[in-house]
C-alpha cells in the first residue's frame, strides 16, 4: 500500500514534468506602435518547435511610410550589420536584405492598424543561443528590439 502510493506520486511527478516539457513555446505576439516601440523587452521560444510563429500587430496609426514597422530575428552579433545594410535594402524590401543569411526570419513592414507573421523552423535556433528580434525600419532597432530567448 506503502509503495503503490509512492508510485503513485512519482507518476504524478513524471505527469508534471511532462507538461512543462510540452509547453514548448511556440508563437511570440509583438505589438508595435506609434512612439516607435515594441511591448515586449524579451521573448521566448522552444527550439523544438517544428514552426515557429511571430506574429506583428501595428497598434498605431501612422501609415508604414512614416512609422513602419517589421520584425527581424537574427544573432544579436548580427543584428547592428543587419540593420545597416536593411536600410540600403530599403522599403521595397521591407527593409530586410534580400537573401541574407544573417537574417533568420522577417517579417514584411507594415503600418498602423495591420498585422503580419512569419513562420520558421525551430531548428533554425539552438537553444541557449544569443538572439535578438529587432525593427529594421530606418532608426528603429535602438529603440524597437529585445532579446529572443531559445529553450529546447
Ligand atoms: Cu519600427
Amino acid at each position: 500500500m506503502k509503495n503503490s502510493r509512492r508510485l503513485l506520486l512519482a507518476l504524478a511527478l513524471i505527469g508534471t514534468a511532462g507538461a512543462a516539457q510540452a509547453a514548448a513555446n511556440c508563437t511570440v505576439t509583438l505589438k508595435g506602435d506609434d512612439a516607435m516601440r515594441f511591448d515586449l523587452k524579451e521573448a521566448t521560444v522552444s527550439a523544438g518547435c517544428a514552426n515557429i510563429t511571430i506574429e506583428l500587430l501595428h497598434t498605431g496609426k501612422l501609415p508604414a511610410a512614416a512609422m513602419g514597422h517589421n520584425v527581424v530575428v537574427s544573432t544579436t552579433a548580427n543584428m547592428a550589420g543587419v540593420a545597416r545594410d536593411a536600410i540600403r535594402a530599403g522599403v521595397a524590401n521591407h527593409y530586410v536584405p534580400a537573401g541574407d543569411a544573417r537574417v533568420i526570419a522577417s517579417t514584411e513592414l507594415i503600418g498602423g492598424g495591420a498585422k503580419t507573421q512569419v513562420r520558421f523552423p525551430g531548428n533554425k535556433l539552438t537553444a541557449g543561443g544569443d538572439y535578438s528580434f529587432y525593427c529594421t525600419f530606418p532608426g528603429h532597432s535602438s529603440i524597437m528590439k529585445g532579446k529572443l530567448n531559445v529553450t529546447r
